[in-house]
């Protein structure tokens, strides 16, 4: 039962019970989802099957997207299990934190090329080997931030980083369209996440949201979460290679 129901979707970037990915897969889940979740590494391994086996029938795999031979055995194991795949959700970025501090000019190539790989090819990385399983058509969403578009203070590679997201977004839309996989972003307002704890004056940016968005609040996770299960259902079935903003108006006005 449920809008996805008989939906197979492989969720990337849990990391804890405040991730956003977190919040997206209990909207999936409630409606009817198989999930897929993947972890980075040994460090977070413990934390996030914890919260895989609240969601009976859910797996949980190891994927590092740094590593092709980690994405290429995920992609193998997704085809043993699931046989076909309805939906990606990517939600995973990383910049040092000396990065995202000061000016963007001083900027390190290991650390812009760490930001590029992470937080933008994984994407590429991750579609190219799961499209094959989307046999019966299927959605893609990536986690994006209005830092692609403006110069925000201390977003610095990140916002370069999300810059090449977006335009990926477009790209692999334009790609996968003739195979009815749609392609598109979720752009969030700020919300309060172990990502969140590298952004200098996170606080003063949420209090600046609230004072100045139409909504005249922050973004909750499950507000994320419901506009990902959109999404990945039949409902959003003419949208393909948008960003969608999910920050309470802030970006019409901010
Ligand atoms: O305000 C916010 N929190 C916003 C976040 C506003 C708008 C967009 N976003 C984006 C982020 O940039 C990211 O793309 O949403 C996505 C999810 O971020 P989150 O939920 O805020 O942060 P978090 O809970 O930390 O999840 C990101 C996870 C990593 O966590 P840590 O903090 O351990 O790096 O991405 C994963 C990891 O689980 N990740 C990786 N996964 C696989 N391989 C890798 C990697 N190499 N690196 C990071």
């Amino acid at each position: 039962n449920g809008l996805l129901a008989g939906k197979n979707v492989l969720v990337m970037g849990v990391a804890n019970d405040r991730s956003i990915a977190w919040a997206i897969a209990q909207s999936l889940a409630a409606q009817g989802a198989r999930l897929a979740f993947t972890y980075e590494n040994e460090r977070v391994e413990e934390r996030v099957r914890k919260l895989a086996e609240t969601i009976p029938g859910s797996q949980f795999l190891k994927c590092n997207v740094t590593d092709d031979a980690d994405i290429d055995s995920l992609a193998g194991q997704l085809k043993e299990s699931f046989g076909v795949l309805h939906g990606l959700v990517h939600s995973i970025a990383f910049a040092k934190s000396e990065e995202l501090d000061g000016m963007f000019v001083d900027t390190s190539r290991a650390g812009y090329a760490l930001a590029q790989d992470i937080s933008a090819y994984s994407l590429t990385a991750v579609a190219q080997r799961i499209y094959p399983l989307m046999t019966e058509g299927g959605s893609i969403m990536t986690m994006t931030y209005l830092g692609a578009e403006r110069a925000l203070r201390n977003y610095n590679v990140m916002g370069v980083a999300k810059a090449a997201l977006e335009a990926s977004v477009r790209y692999l839309a334009a790609d996968l369209g003739q195979y009815n996989i749609r392609v598109n972003a979720i752009s969030a307002g700020p919300i309060r996440t172990l990502a969140a704890k590298g952004i200098k004056d996170f606080n003063s940016i949420l209090r600046q949201v609230e004072e100045k968005s139409p909504l005249r609040k922050t973004t909750d996770a499950a507000e994320v979460g419901d506009t990902a299960m959109f999404l990945m259902s039949h409902l959003s079935r003419g949208i393909t290679g948008e960003i969608i903003y999910v920050d309470n108006g802030y970006n019409i006005v901010g």
